[in-house]
């Protein structure tokens, strides 16, 4: 037992060793996003900071700050890239704006399941689409799962598309999303997520879409009676960093923060789908009116917004659309 624990000692020793002769110097990163710390993304926060912590013999700190402290994800990426802010995590969508490529991610019904997203976002695809960030002044660390999208409104259950007009829909400032729901009748009207709660309890919109952990977490069901569980979308989460302060890190700094948003990845996925089940129950139990679209019906909606793909393709650009449709044919050959 004496020699088990001498050696516990020395490997303990080096690992603090190894970090102190690795180039850290105490750092404190500022990093945002809009949705409450009790959100999966709070996991992946915790589980890139204890790893950071360890890499960094305690010198690499974050400091989250939770609901759009800092701004909204749009506001906060701009902080980004005029070296204001180090980190956020965001979903994509916002930041069309800055790199139309991401809309690609937005078109309606691109993705079956989380495993498809996981192959495309961890393969070549997303790399081709990480390689461009720092044409932009961001680094993309790591993808998150914001995860898919499901309507919710004041109004009434929406289980076909004749169901949608009418509805004045908040959606994430993305002319994808303002096309996806415009083509089927709603009035879409484009929001940053802090202002959605406020909007939605003096009914200055009826509804809104987002995955059923960011509705529960948020305390949607305060304010939304239908739940209409359509998955017409699939958001990653980019965990963003300031390429001007990036590239200010040493080698080892750097190699850390890639590494431990992959830690970071990993947990947050993790906790994301196993908190998804118990989201829709919490709802449910929240008295939320919760309905299905039939497979009939899944299919009309699709077929109602395909000229999205085309219109679309104009503004992500061409070879970026055309990508993506050959990488998930690969997938799913
Ligand atoms: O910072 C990330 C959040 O703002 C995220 O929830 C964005 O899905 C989103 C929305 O609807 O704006």
């Amino acid at each position: 037992m004496r020699k088990f624990g001498l050696l516990a000692a020395v490997g303990a020793l080096a690992m603090v060793a190894g970090a102190a002769n690795a180039q850290f110097a105490d750092r404190t990163i500022r990093v945002s996003n809009g949705v409450n710390a009790e959100h999966p993304v709070g996991n992946g926060v915790a589980k890139m900071t204890s790893c950071l912590a360890t890499k960094s013999g305690g010198k690499m700190k974050l400091q989250a700050f939770w609901g759009g402290a800092l701004g909204g994800d749009l506001q906060a990426t701009q902080a980004l890239r005029s070296g204001t802010q180090e980190m956020v995590i965001t979903s994509t969508s916002p930041l069309v704006g800055i790199l139309s490529d991401l809309g690609v991610f937005d078109l309606p019904f691109l993705f079956a399941n989380e495993k498809e997203a996981d192959s495309i976002l961890d393969g070549a695809f997303g790399k081709f689409i990480s390689d461009k960030m720092p044409g932009v002044g961001l680094v993309n660390l790591s993808y998150w799962e914001n995860g898919f999208r499901n309507l919710t409104n004041s109004k009434k259950p929406v289980a076909k598309v004749e169901d949608f007009p009418g509805l004045k829909v908040r959606v994430m400032q993305n002319n994808i999303f303002l096309d996806t729901f415009k083509t089927v009748g709603a009035n879409a009207v484009p929001m940053a997520f802090q202002e959605v709660f406020p909007a939605l309890e003096t009914k200055a919109i009826d509804g809104q879409e987002n995955p059923f952990v960011t509705i529960d977490t948020s305390k949607f069901y305060e304010v939304q009676k239908y739940l209409s569980v359509t998955r017409h979308a699939y958001t990653p989460f980019m965990v963003l960093y300031s390429k001007q302060l990036y590239d200010r890190l040493s080698a080892d700094e750097q190699k850390a923060l890639v590494d431990c948003s992959a830690e970071g990845q990993k947990e947050q996925r993790s906790v994301s789908r196993a908190l998804s089940d118990k989201s829709l129950a919490n709802l449910r139990a929240r008295g939320m009116a919760i309905n299905e679209i039939s497979a009939p019906e899944q299919k009309r909606m699709r077929d109602a917004v395909k000229p999205v793909y085309e219109r679309g393709a104009a503004t992500i650009g061409k070879e970026t659309v055309d990508r993506m449709q050959a990488e998930l044919a690969k997938i799913r050959s």
